[in-house]
């Protein structure tokens, strides 16, 4: 028998990822979408024939049970909510409900239909918010967001229904991955966008917000591998997944716009209204406990 997984945040850049991955492996990959007036599936049109999507929402809790029984999956990947940390501060209450108690309706869900099933929850490096690099399993969390904030209850959460179970719950606690699949709003395809329209003619200026936070940038398929392994492993354990290396933005905005071929000080201005009402000032992640035990090695550098 083939495996079966279900993938919350199907349409979203790791899910398409980790769609792509467990079709490769044999699975039987379902994906939960939510209904919306257009259709947001451009991440996974090359895959919509080989995987079942099934309609419900993370605020919904009838609609997730309905989903894992019509699917009736070994693994389930939680990586829907409200990602886009900046947003969280004009929509605090929604990033709760989506990004916090909706880690607690999939687990209940879970535990009601099968609580066999392997459980991965997205966790992330927004966690540790101010507690200074490098950040491991064993660092302290002091998120500096809402989305921060309600991504630890679910880490929290994930935990708890594992010690309180016995279920097979683990978190990856992801530290910053990109693709040319990343929604533009994030700051490496709102650069690497505008340096590329920037040399076209088709745009003039780039505005930008702290131009010193640092992050530690991987790729999206090598930390989508290691969600999957994290539920091959014979326990289930929380990691942390990084490259070790940090870079500012400043450094990627210099980067970007040399691959074209420009100067970024001739066309990039800070602009105060996007700084965050709190930053993140310094993520750097120690992977090693991953390496060690699962093996995953990120493939794919920063540049
Ligand atoms: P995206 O923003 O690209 O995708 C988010 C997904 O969640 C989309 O498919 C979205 O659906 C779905 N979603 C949002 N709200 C709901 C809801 N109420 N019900 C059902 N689905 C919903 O995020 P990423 O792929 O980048 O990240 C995946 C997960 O990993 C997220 O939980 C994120 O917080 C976490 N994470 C990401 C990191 C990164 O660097 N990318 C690092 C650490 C953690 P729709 O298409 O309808 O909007
Ligand atoms: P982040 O990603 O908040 O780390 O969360 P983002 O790319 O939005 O910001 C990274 C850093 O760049 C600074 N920055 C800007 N960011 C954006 N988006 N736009 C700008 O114009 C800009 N100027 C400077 C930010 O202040 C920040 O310091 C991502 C998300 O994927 C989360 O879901 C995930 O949990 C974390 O990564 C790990």
């Amino acid at each position: 028998m083939p495996k079966s997984a279900f993938i919350t945040g199907i349409t979203g850049q790791d899910g398409s990822y980790l769609a792509e991955l467990l079709l490769s492996k044999g699975y039987k990959v379902f994906g939960l979408v939510r209904r919306s007036s257009n259709t947001n599936l451009e991440r996974i049109s090359h895959i919509e024939r080989d995987i079942t999507l099934l309609q419900g929402d993370l605020l919904d809790q009838n609609s997730l049970a309905n989903a894992i029984r019509h699917s009736q999956p070994d693994e389930i990947y939680n990586l829907a909510a409200q990602s886009f940390v900046a947003t969280s501060w004009s929509q605090p209450e929604l990033t709760g409900q989506f990004t916090a108690l909706g880690v607690t309706r999939i687990l209940e869900a879970i535990k009601t239909e099968n609580p066999k099933i392997r459980f991965y929850q997205a966790s992330s490096s927004e966690m540790f918010g101010s507690t200074p690099p490098p950040q491991s399993e064993r660092t302290p969390f002091h998120p500096r967001s809402p989305y921060g904030v309600s991504k630890l209850y679910g880490h929290y959460a994930t935990i708890n229904y594992r010690e309180s179970y016995d279920m097979f719950a683990c978190s990856g606690i992801l530290f910053n991955h990109e693709s040319p699949r990343r929604g533009l709003e994030f700051v490496t395809r709102k650069v690497s966008n505008a340096a590329a329209q920037i040399k076209l003619g088709l745009l003039d200026k780039m505005k930008i917000g702290n131009l010193e936070a640092k992050r530690d940038w991987g790729f999206a398929g090598d930390y989508v591998r290691a969600m999957w392994m994290m539920l091959q492993a014979d326990q289930p354990y929380d990691y942390v997944i990084a490259t070790g290396i940090s870079k500012s933005v400043r450094e990627l905005v210099e980067l970007a716009f040399k691959a074209v071929g420009l100067n970024y000080h001739d066309y990039v201005s800070v602009d105060p209204s996007l700084l965050r009402p709190a930053e993140v000032d310094y993520l750097c992640g120690d992977a090693s406990y991953a390496e060690k035990h699962l093996g995953w090695k990120p493939a794919v550098s920063f540049e």
